[in-house]
């Protein structure tokens, strides 16, 4: 997989070269390019932002910059199947729905809008020439979508096959669908010693008894799904004859 970064901030993107895409970059996986916006600008001061139309607080990104960078990198050849994304508190939110879709894809290139945005004009024209995507990372505001750059292909390079050691690990973690569907919430996990500061592990786990350690795990984690995030608990579960209602 290729993916290019576009952004003012390229420093903002170092740990890509470390952690985990790093390791899936040094074994061939990944090819990830980082560049500098102004390297598209053509004046002395290098220039990324405009006052808005009609007013209002803030700056806005030019779309020139913008226009250049895309000419140059929907048109180097290995544009097959491109997606572009564009970090935007205004996008679709970030899941791990919306990584795996990302994971299949050859190449992505994440466009990171910093001000109030990026002149729409540039996103209508992207959309002419590649798949376009406008992803937020959640419900809060950021100063610029590099932070979200950085998540979102964290979450996908994971996910692009052969780049983890234990492929156990990517089906029972949190945020995988389970047998029946429902997205549910990773059970707490426990290692030695089984006494810590006079706290044991539940025995449960130390029983040996493996359908009983399934079925613990599995109601540790309808609890703790209801308890945390009941928006996604579909109604009240029955769990050991207690009814478990997702909070307020
Ligand atoms: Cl992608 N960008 C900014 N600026 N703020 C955000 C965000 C993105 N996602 C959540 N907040």
């Amino acid at each position: 997989m290729r993916i290019d970064v576009l952004t003012i901030f390229p420093d903002y993107l170092a740990p890509l070269e470390l952690s985990l895409a790093g390791k899936a970059r040094d074994r061939g996986l990944i090819d990830i390019r980082v560049h500098d916006l102004r390297d598209w600008t053509r004046d002395r001061h290098r220039t990324v932002d405009d006052t808005p139309y009609g007013g209002g607080a803030g700056m806005v990104m030019k779309p020139e910059p913008w226009g250049e960078a895309f000419d140059t990198l929907l048109d180097d050849g290995d544009v097959e199947g491109a997606t572009v994304v564009f970090t935007t508190p205004s996008g679709q939110p970030f899941t791990q729905a919306v990584a795996r879709e990302l994971a299949s894809k050859g190449r992505l290139i994440f466009a990171c809008g910093r001000y109030e945005g990026i002149d729409q004009r540039v996103i209508d024209e992207v959309s002419t020439r590649a798949e376009v995507r406008e992803i937020s990372l959640g419900d809060y505001v950021l100063n610029g979508g590099e932070v979200a750059a950085l998540a979102i292909t964290e979450a996908v390079v994971r996910l692009v096959p052969g780049f983890m050691g234990n492929a156990a690990s990517l089906v029972e973690e949190s945020h995988t669908l389970s047998d029946s569907g429902a997205s549910l919430l990773e059970y707490p996990v426990y290692t030695k010693p089984a006494s810590w500061r006079d706290r044991e592990v539940p025995p449960v786990l130390l029983s040996g008894d493996h359908a009983a350690i399934a079925t613990w795990r599995h109601d540790q984690a309808v609890r703790r799904t209801a308890e945390r995030r009941p928006d996604l608990v579909h109604g009240s579960v029955l769990l050991d004859d207690v009814q478990v209602r997702p909070a307020e």
